[in-house]
């Protein structure tokens, strides 16, 4: 079978054409907020969040899919993440987002998703922390998946990119 690649970036999450999903780390109510839930929302148009309203609220940990609206992507898989600390536990929370949000885009017949880095902005997750538990899962995962064959982290600063780098280089592919 082929391999899904996994790759970490330095970027913006809502620049990443080639792509077929790209995830937001959400708020609740799926509604526009700061970072990564600005940005998407920004760049998509108010669609998005007309039709957010019907998918939401959603609880740590849980994903779900809309369209793209203006993006250049088809979809977007919505996450919320866990604060840190205070929706426990944290790091169950934060591994079921990426395992839900690979099983979705899979479902849906996705060949490629890209993801920020989930609740290390406001929700105050130690990004070293983050990157284990976000590699952790996807290796994980990546064996079980028969559509997505690509899978970018998408890192906001040089420093985050080089947490998850090394998080992905100390951690061998399942098999
Ligand atoms: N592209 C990629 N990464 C980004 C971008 C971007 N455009 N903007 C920020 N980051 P956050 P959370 C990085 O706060 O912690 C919102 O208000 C950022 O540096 O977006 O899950 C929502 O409405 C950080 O490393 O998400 C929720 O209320 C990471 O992305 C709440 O914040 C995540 O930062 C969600 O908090």
């Amino acid at each position: 079978m082929t391999q899904v690649a996994i790759e970490c970036v330095q970027g913006n999450i809502a620049n990443q054409p080639d792509i077929d999903a790209i995830v937001n780390a959400a708020n609740a109510r799926l509604m526009p907020g700061s970072g990564v839930a600005g940005a998407i929302h920004s760049a998509a148009g108010p669609g998005l969040a007309e039709e957010c309203r019907d998918l939401a609220p959603i609880e740590p940990g849980q994903a779900v899919i809309s369209g793209g609206h203006n993006l250049p992507n088809a979809r977007v898989i919505h996450c919320l993440g866990p604060v840190y600390g205070v929706d426990t536990p944290s790091e169950e929370l934060l591994a079921d987002c990426y395992r839900n949000a690979l099983g979705l885009a899979d479902r849906e017949g996705l060949s490629s998703i890209a993801f920020p880095a989930i609740s290390t902005g406001v929700f105050g997750y130690p990004i070293e922390e983050a990157a284990e538990v976000a590699v952790a899962a996807i290796r994980k995962a990546s064996p079980g998946l028969t559509s997505v064959r690509l899978i970018r982290l998408v890192l906001f600063s040089d420093d985050d990119l080089a947490v998850f780098r090394s998080a992905l280089a100390a951690t061998p592919p399942e098999t």
